[in-house]
């Protein structure tokens, strides 16, 4: 009576893998400079990217003390929506604060 049981079933298993596949993702980093408060960036960790103090506190370090880190992995319209509000955010108290995108899927 049904049709699904005459199916071969791989045709099956292929049709759900696409429907399900993940977006490609992409990393938010953040970029040091020599300008902008150690303060000023912990709040901007959590208030843009949900962080705790602590660990806003040692990803400003990392940024500070290394150059960059990751603020967080998102899909293209969320991170590229965070690049905008950080950048916006931080302009508007004069404060050179950069973030830039980068992929975060291999291949
Ligand atoms: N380097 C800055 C300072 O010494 C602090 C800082 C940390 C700035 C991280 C930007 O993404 C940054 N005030």
């Amino acid at each position: 009576m049904s049709t699904r049981t005459s199916l071969p079933p791989d045709l099956v298993v292929e049709k759900l893998t696409a429907k399900t596949a993940p977006p490609p993702m992409f990393k938010v980093i953040l970029l040091n400079d020599d300008y902008t408060p150690m303060e000023f960036v912990v709040h901007v960790l959590e208030k843009f990217f949900g962080k705790s103090s602590e660990d806003a506190f040692r990803v400003m370090l990392q940024v500070h003390h290394e150059g960059k880190g990751v603020c967080g992995v998102y899909p293209h319209d969320i991170a590229s929506s965070r690049v905008a509000q950080v950048a916006q955010y931080a302009r508007a108290r004069q404060h050179p604060l950069q973030c830039v995108l980068e992929p975060a899927d291999d291949a």
